[in-house]
């Protein structure tokens, strides 16, 4: 059997450009240099207490996942570690603008109008997964924004409309679930994919080390891998944490409603980058204003 197509692991020094071409080609790339681990632990720290308070659930469905995984959702304003280094990252946000920025010419009367739109944050969540978690079916995270793909050789401009990167709390492995993806699947269309027999064809495991993250265009296929036995004598340690967040082109709506789940007063204290991912500067053209003007100036008041 051939061995599947793997995932690339690229360091920043590499430059913007190989992470381009990585993701083009494979849908995923590994950032090994993402964040300091001290930097993890730190955003480990501050979401612990938001993943602990869903213990009174007592295994109910929390949100949208079933089961026993906990969820703490608003992430970037429960954690400025993961809003300020993960999110705001400047590689990730380079990326976000490289695959989602929309630009479109248009014509008003005799005039060319040239107008951008820029990415926004879909979605941003952790995950906690404890042993004795299946492994999820295959999918596309597009699916909620009802993409349509049609099967290509190679990449072209704006095919996908969500970016998605993910910074783990803690070595994930195949032993405790790490995501399962099959490169190069962001390429094909629609119809029913040959995921194999076994339904493991072409699957590979996105491997992390703490420090590490995975970014994937919301095109590819993947699902959080089976967590079956604990893989430590320590219960604090098992659950595998990831910090998921996604962003979106400024032409769709996002997953996470951000005017609702996120207060004025609190987007006040962003950076300027976070404000305007969160929805806080409009789309060109006329897309997200208050009274007819980017809504940025209720920022100041
Ligand atoms: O658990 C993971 O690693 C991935 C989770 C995922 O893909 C999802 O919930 O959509
Ligand atoms: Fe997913």
């Amino acid at each position: 059997m051939a061995t599947p197509k793997q995932i690339q692991r690229l360091r920043r020094s590499e430059g913007t450009e190989k992470f381009i071409q990585a993701l083009e080609q494979d849908g995923g790339v590994i950032i090994e240099d993402f964040a300091d681990v001290a930097v993890v632990e730190q955003a480990n720290a501050e979401v612990k207490p938001w993943i602990e308070e869903q213990k009174s659930s007592n295994g109910a469905k929390v949100g949208a996942l079933g089961g026993k995984t906990r969820t703490v959702t608003r992430l970037v304003m429960r954690s400025p570690t993961v809003r300020d280094k993960f999110f705001a990252d400047p590689l990730y946000q380079a990326l976000c603008e490289h695959f989602l920025a929309l630009e479109t010419t248009t014509w008003y009367g005799e005039k060319a109008q040239v107008n951008t739109s820029h990415p926004l944050l879909s979605i941003s969540i952790a995950f906690d997964i404890p042993p004795g978690t299946p492994a999820q079916g295959l999918h596309r995270d597009d699916k909620n924004h009802h993409a349509r793909h049609t099967q290509a050789s190679q990449y072209s401009r704006n095919r996908d409309m969500l970016l998605g990167l993910f910074v783990p709390g803690c070595d994930t492995m195949r032993a405790n679930g790490a995501t399962r993806v099959i490169p190069g699947s962001h390429l094909w269309g629609d119809d029913k994919p040959d995921f194999g027999p076994d339904g493991t064809k072409d699957v590979v495991d996105a491997e992390l080390k703490k420090g590490e993250a995975f970014i994937m265009l919301g095109s590819l296929y993947h699902g959080g891998g089976a967590y079956a036995e604990p893989i430590t004598s320590n219960p604090e340690a098992e659950s595998r944490t990831v910090y998921a967040m996604f962003s979106c082109t400024g032409v769709h709506r996002q997953e996470e409603i951000s005017f609702l789940s996120y207060p004025v007063e609190e987007v006040k204290k962003y950076s300027r980058i976070v404000q305007e991912r969160l929805g806080w500067k409009q789309s060109e053209p006329n897309l997200g204003w208050v009274d007819l003007k980017s809504p940025e100036f209720l920022l100041q008041e």
